[in-house]
C-alpha cells in the first residue's frame, strides 16, 4: 500500500485506539475494576502499528506481557481485549487468560505470552511450520529489550537462520527492563547487532515513526516470503507508564532518569497528528470522538458479559483428559 494521507489517517486512528483503550483500562486500573496485571504501551505505538501495517491477514504475530497494542494493531476484537481484561467470558480468552494473554487466531493473533523472550521460539515453530508446509505467510515475534537477555533468543535465531525461516523479530526497545535502565543490564547499546553471530542482518529504526517503522517491515517480511530468512529490527521507543500498572513509576520508589519530558515531546500520535495536518486533514477530532464513541460501547458490552462459572473455570485451561482427573 502506497504511504499516502489516507495510509497516515489508517495508522493514526489505530494509534489513538490502542491510546485510549489503553488510557480506558489504566482508569479501570486504578478504581480497581480490572485486577490482572496490566503493562501497558502507551508511547510505544507506532511499533505495534507500523509493523502490522506491513503485514497481510494471514501473516501472525507472537507478544508478550505488554501487547495490548500488538492486539489492536493485528486486528483483535475491542470488545474481546476489555473482555479479557475484565476476565469475563466473552474476552478473546474466554476470560482465562487476562492482559497478557490474548489470542485471537481468525486475524493472525497467534498468543501473547508473558514469559519474557518467549515469543522468539514460538514464532520460529511457526515460521518452521510455514516453511515445512510451503505456506508463504511470515511469523512476527515481538520482544522487548530485556528478551535479548534470554539464552534461548540466541537458539531460536540461529535455527530460524539455519533453516532459512519467515520471521521478523521486532525488538521494541524501550530503554528499560522492569526497572532496569539498559546500561545497567549490558555493555553496549547495540540490540540491533545481536543477529550478526547467526547472520541475520539488523537494522535500527526510530520506534515513534509509524513510517519508519513501516518501511523497514515491508522490507523485511518481502525478504523473509520470498525465502531470504529472517530479519532483525530494533524500535527505539519508550514506554510512558510505569512497567506494570497505571503509575508512571514513582509508586515503587523508582525515578527514571528524566526522560519521559524527552520522549513525550516525540509523542508517535502528536508527530502524525501535526503532519496531517500540514497535508490539510481537518476531521481527526470528529475521528477521535468516533473512537471514543467505540470504545464506550466495547467497554459497556464487556461489562455487562459474564465471568466464567466456577465449575467452568477451569474448562480451556488444561487439556479435558487433565481436568477430568
Ligand atoms: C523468563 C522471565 N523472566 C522474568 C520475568 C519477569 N518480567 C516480566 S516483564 C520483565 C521485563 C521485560 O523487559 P523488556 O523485555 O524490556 O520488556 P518491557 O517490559 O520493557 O516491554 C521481567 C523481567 C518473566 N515474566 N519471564
Ligand atoms: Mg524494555
Amino acid at each position: 500500500m502506497r504511504m499516502n494521507t489516507e495510509w497516515r489517517i489508517a495508522c493514526w486512528e489505530k494509534m489513538i485506539l490502542i491510546r485510549r483503550a489503553e488510557e480506558t483500562i489504566a482508569g479501570m486500573v486504578e478504581t480497581g475494576e480490572v485486577r490482572c496485571p496490566c503493562h501497558l504501551c502507551i508511547g510505544q505505538e507506532a511499533v505495534a502499528v507500523g509493523v502490522c501495517a506491513a503485514l497481510e491477514a494471514t501473516d501472525t504475530i507472537w507478544g508478550g506481557h505488554r501487547s495490548h497494542g500488538h492486539y489492536l494493531a493485528k486486528g483483535g476484537s475491542l470488545e474481546g481485549l476489555f473482555a479479557e481484561v475484565l476476565l469475563k467470558v466473552t474476552g478473546c480468552s474466554s476470560g482465562r487468560g487476562g492482559s497478557m494473554h490474548l489470542f485471537a487466531p481468525e486475524v493472525g493473533i497467534l498468543g501473547t505470552v508473558p514469559i519474557v523472550a518467549g515469543t522468539v521460539p514460538l514464532a520460529v515453530g511457526a515460521a518452521f511450520a510455514y516453511k515445512t508446509r510451503e505456506e508463504k505467510n511470515v511469523a512476527v515475534a515481538f520482544l522487548g529489550d530485556g528478551s535479548m537477555e534470554e539464552g534461548h533468543v540466541h537458539e531460536a535465531m540461529n535455527l530460524a537462520s539455519l533453516y532459512q525461516l519467515p520471521v521478523l523479530f521486532v525488538c521494541e526497545n524501550n530503554l528499560y527492563s522492569s526497572h532496569l535502565h539498559w546500561s545497567e543490564r549490558r555493555v553496549a547499546d547495540n540490540l540491533f547487532c545481536a543477529g550478526e553471530l547467526h547472520s541475520i542482518p539488523g537494522e535500527r529504526v526510530d520506534g515513534n515513526d509509524v513510517a519508519a517503522v513501516y518501511h523497514s517491515v515491508r522490507w523485511a517480511v518481502a525478504r523473509a516470503r520470498r525465502g531470504g530468512g529472517p530479519s532483525l529490527l530494533e524500535c527505539r521507543t519508550f514506554r510512558w507508564r510505569g512497567h506494570v500498572g497505571a503509575s508512571y513509576d514513582q509508586d515503587v520508589g523508582v525515578q527514571r532518569r528524566g526522560e519521559l519530558v524527552d520522549w513525550m515531546r516525540r509523542d508517535p500520535i502528536q508527530a502524525l497528528t501535526e503532519r496531517l495536518g500540514e497535508e490539510g486533514v481537518n476531521d481527526l477530532a470528529e475521528r477521535e470522538r468516533a473512537i471514543a464513541d467505540r470504545i464506550g460501547q466495547a467497554l459497556a458490552e464487556a461489562r455487562r458479559a459474564a465471568h466464567p462459572l466456577p465449575d467452568r473455570v477451569t474448562k480451556f485451561v488444561w487439556r479435558e483428559a487433565v481436568c477430568a482427573r
